[in-house]
C-alpha cells in the first residue's frame, strides 16, 4: 500500500465548505495524490476575480492558448479563459443581467457551458452553441437563483474532455447577500477560497499531453486520469489563511477522478459534523447538501 501524501495544507484554524461553516479545525489533508508532496513553499494560486457588478455587468472571457508550468521551469501548452490556464472566478449577483462575451481565440471550435446555472437552452452553452475560432458568443445571463458556487467549462461534442484537460475551467459565484446575513467568510482569496481539484499526467518534460498516443482504452471509455493532483493548477500548494473561519469552494474539475477528502487529524473535523470524509465525484461541486444534519 502506498502512502498518501498531503496534497494541500491550510494553516491556521477553522474552515467553511460550500454554504456552511466548520466549527473548528486546523488542517485539511486529502489522501489523494500519488506523487511526493511538493515543497511547502508552493502557494495556492488564486484565480483572478471578475466581479460582474463592479464592471457594469459585462464580462469578457477569452478562450485562449497559454503556457503553464505545472513543474517549475518546465512550461507546457495549455488552454485558459483569459488566463494561461483555468480561468477567472466570475462573481455575479442574483437579480442581475450579465452580458457575457466569449471570444474564441483557440484554433478549434468550443462552447461555454454554465454548469449549475438556471439558464434557457439557448444560453446554456451546450454542444449546439458552437463558437467558431475567431468568433464571439454573447449570451445575456439572467441570474435568478440562490447563492451558489457553479463552474463553467467547454462542452463541444467529442472534444469536451480534451479541452477541460487542457485547462478550460472556471468558477462562477452567485451572491444573494445570504453570506453576509449568515456572517460567512467572504473576502475573496483571503478567507473565501476557490479550490479546483484536478488530476493530470505530467511527463518529465512538464508536458500534459492529451492525444491518442497518451490515452489508453480506459481513458477513452471513462475519461482520462492522471497520477498527479493539481489544485488551482499547482501541485501540493499551501494556503496561509487568517485565524477564524475560512470558506472553501470545492470543485472537482477532474475528467474522471473521484476525490476522497479528509482532514489530517480526526479532531480537525468540525465537532458537530456527521461526516468525517467528503467524497467529490468528477464534475461535482460540494454544497451544503453534502453536510447532512444541518450542523454545517
Ligand atoms: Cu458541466
Amino acid at each position: 500500500m502506498r502512502s498518501w501524501p498531503n496534497f494541500m495544507i491550510l494553516t491556521r484554524r477553522k474552515f467553511a465548505i460550500g454554504c456552511g461553516a466548520f466549527a473548528s479545525s486546523a488542517t485539511l489533508d486529502a489522501p489523494l495524490g500519488f506523487t511526493d508532496p511538493a515543497p511547502a513553499d508552493t502557494h495556492l494560486p488564486i484565480p483572478m476575480l471578475f466581479d460582474a457588478a463592479k464592471q457594469g455587468n459585462a464580462v469578457h472571457l477569452k478562450a485562449m492558448f497559454g503556457r503553464h508550468a505545472f513543474i517549475e521551469g518546465k512550461p507546457t501548452g495549455t488552454y485558459g479563459y483569459s488566463a494561461p490556464v483555468l480561468g477567472p472566478v466570475m462573481r455575479v449577483r442574483r437579480g442581475d443581467e450579465v452580458q457575457v462575451t466569449v471570444e474564441n481565440a483557440l484554433n478549434t471550435v468550443t462552447t461555454v457551458h454554465w454548469h449549475g446555472l438556471l439558464a434557457p437552452g439557448y444560453n446554456d452553452g451546450g454542444p449546439q452553441q458552437l463558437i467558431q475560432p475567431g468568433e464571439n458568443w454573447r449570451p445575456v445571463l439572467k441570474i435568478n437563483q440562490p447563492a451558489a458556487t457553479l463552474w463553467f467549462h467547454p462542452h463541444p461534442h467529442h472534444d469536451t474532455a480534451r479541452q477541460i484537460y487542457m485547462g478550460l475551467t472556471g468558477i462562477m459565484i452567485i451572491d444573494d447577500g445570504s453570506d453576509a446575513r449568515l456572517d460567512l467568510p467572504r473576502t475573496y482569496g483571503v478567507d473565501d477560497l476557490p479550490i479546483i481539484l484536478q488530476d493530470r499526467s505530467i511527463d518529465s518534460d512538464g508536458s500534459i499531453g492529451y492525444d491518442n498516443n497518451d490515452l489508453n482504452a480506459l481513458d477513452i471509455a471513462y475519461g482520462a486520469r492522471g497520477d498527479t493532483i493539481v489544485v488551482n493548477g499547482a501541485i501540493a500548494p499551501t494556503a496561509k489563511v487568517p485565524a477564524g473561519l475560512v470558506r472553501l469552494r470545492l470543485l472537482n474539475a477532474a475528467n474522471a477522478q473521484n476525490f476522497d477528502l479528509r482532514f489530517q487529524r480526526r479532531t480537525d473535523f468540525p465537532r458537530h459534523s456527521v461526516r468525517r470524509r467528503l467524497f467529490a465525484s468528477a464534475g461535482r461541486r460540494l454544497t451544503a447538501h453534502d453536510f447532512p444534519g444541518g450542523a454545517l
